[in-house]
């Protein structure tokens, strides 16, 4: 179910559990901002996720309330994760659904990271 971008956090959210260590991931980074793993349901060779540390529920809410040390930790784990995962040739894609329109499903925000071939044009 898409979740609306503007409700309180929910300590209960399924990344909340993964940053808590009750549930487990396949975590490929982690630092003092960010925690980077496997999407459970890939949709391209790789998929990755980055989420914050904090407890923000979607793109809105951290560019809004985050502090810029925050901001800039999680901009710089996201690209050191395509880094290290050699993705920056031949390229990769970055996706950050925010909202019931985008069809986000989990409220905590979560940077996508899809690589491992072609993409294709953006789909609007
Ligand atoms: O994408 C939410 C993404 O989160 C979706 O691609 C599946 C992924 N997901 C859901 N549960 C897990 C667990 N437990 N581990 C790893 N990945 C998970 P959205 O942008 O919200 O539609």
């Amino acid at each position: 179910m898409p979740i609306d971008a503007t409700l309180p956090y929910d300590d209960d959210n399924i990344f909340a559990r993964i940053l808590r260590g009750e549930i487990p991931a396949k975590t490929v980074y982690e630092d003092e901002f960010a925690l980077a793993f496997h999407d459970i349901n890939p949709q391209a060779p790789t998929h990755l996720l980055v989420i914050p540390k904090g407890r923000y529920v979607s793109w809105d809410d951290f560019s809004a309330r985050a502090e810029d040390r925050e901001i800039a930790g999680f901009v710089r784990a996201v690209g050191h994760v395509a880094r290290e995962a050699g993705l920056v040739e031949p390229g990769y894609r970055l996706l950050a659904n925010c909202g019931i329109n985008s069809h986000q499903e989990v409220p905590h925000l979560h940077v996508h990271i899809f690589a491992g071939r072609p993409l294709g044009p953006m789909l609007a």
